[in-house]
């Protein structure tokens, strides 16, 4: 869309799945002038993405990786408030990062799995809204800009072995309700997209790297692609500036919940 040229975007969780095709595909949909801020730990695999991008639509795209772990709350705080100035604009931030890990039952979830998963998911979301806040509240008359969740079905309904993960996603969605609320007097947009089942390096993770059993979740069923996805956050940051595409859930046809879908035997 030609509403997004010039702007500014920052998306966390760029280095791979979901977060890098939105990379990809904010810079296809303006190609002529657009700033990417795209954040995560692994700094290769950004690097990687920024030179992948340059390649696809050449130089009107300018990427700045930034490494960041954003289960780490000084270090999103600094991250943000130390951004070169011409990269502090932030007109859209795309919350991204998240992980799940293990499919444990709740008595055998082991404390450093859940605070990993709260301080990523819920943590390290609220912060990165906080910084990112503080630059669009001054934005115009009230305030401007985008904030766009990542949120899951997980967030919509528990299920079994998912109960941390599916927590933090609930979590999510209620602040990112009430946030909504609080910015009503703005022109900030809040908006939330639940995917459902969407292949990425998310199972591989979940599974502490177990390839077998990662290929397992996704057997007999065909998921989503992380550029279907990438599709949609675009197209929602791309409306004209009083539409509010504010919550969305994507499901692949085979899927009807976060545990019912067709898989083929
Ligand atoms: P991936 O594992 O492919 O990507 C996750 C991204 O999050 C990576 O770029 C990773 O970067 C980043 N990340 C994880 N932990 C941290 C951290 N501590 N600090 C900074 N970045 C971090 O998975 P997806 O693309 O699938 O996941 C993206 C989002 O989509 C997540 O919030 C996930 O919960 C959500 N989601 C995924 C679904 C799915 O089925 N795949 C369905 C519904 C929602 P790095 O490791 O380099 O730090
Ligand atoms: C990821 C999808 O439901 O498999 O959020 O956990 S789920």
């Amino acid at each position: 869309s030609k509403r997004l040229s010039g702007k500014t975007i920052l998306i966390t969780g760029a280095s791979s799945g979901i977060g890098r095709s939105t990379a990809l595909e904010f810079a296809r949909s303006s190609p002529d002038s657009l700033r990417l801020i795209l954040a995560a730990r692994r700094l290769d695999s950004l690097k990687t993405l920024a030179s992948d991008i340059g390649t696809e639509v050449g130089n009107g795209v300018q990427c700045l990786p930034l490494q960041l772990d954003m289960s780490k709350h000084d270090d999103i705080v600094s991250a943000i408030q130390n951004l070169p100035a011409e990269w502090k604009n932030i007109d859209v931030l795309v919350n991204n990062a998240g992980l799940v890990k293990g499919v444990a039952k709740a008595p055998e979830i082991n404390a450093a799995d859940i605070d990993v998963m709260f301080a990523t998911n819920v943590t390290g979301l609220i912060t990165m809204t906080q910084e990112v806040m503080k630059i669009m509240t001054k934005r115009g008359e009230s305030g401007q800009g985008d904030i766009i969740m990542i949120g899951s079905i997980a967030g919509r309904e528990g299920y079994p072995g998912g109960s941390i993960y599916c927590a933090t996603k609930a979590a999510v969605r209620t602040f990112t309700d009430a946030l909504r609320r609080e910015l009503i007097a703005t022109r900030i947009r809040v908006m939330e997209i639940d995917p459902g089942q969407v292949e990425t390096e998310f199972s591989l993770v979940r599974f502490g790297g177990d390839k077998d059993k990662a290929d397992a979740v996704y057997k007999g069923v065909e998921p989503l692609t992380p550029d279907d996805i990438a599709e949609v956050i675009v197209f929602t940051a791309g409306r004209r500036e009083n539409v509010v595409i504010a919550d969305t859930l994507i499901f692949p046809n085979h899927q009807a919940a976060a545990t019912v879908m067709h898989r083929k035997s």
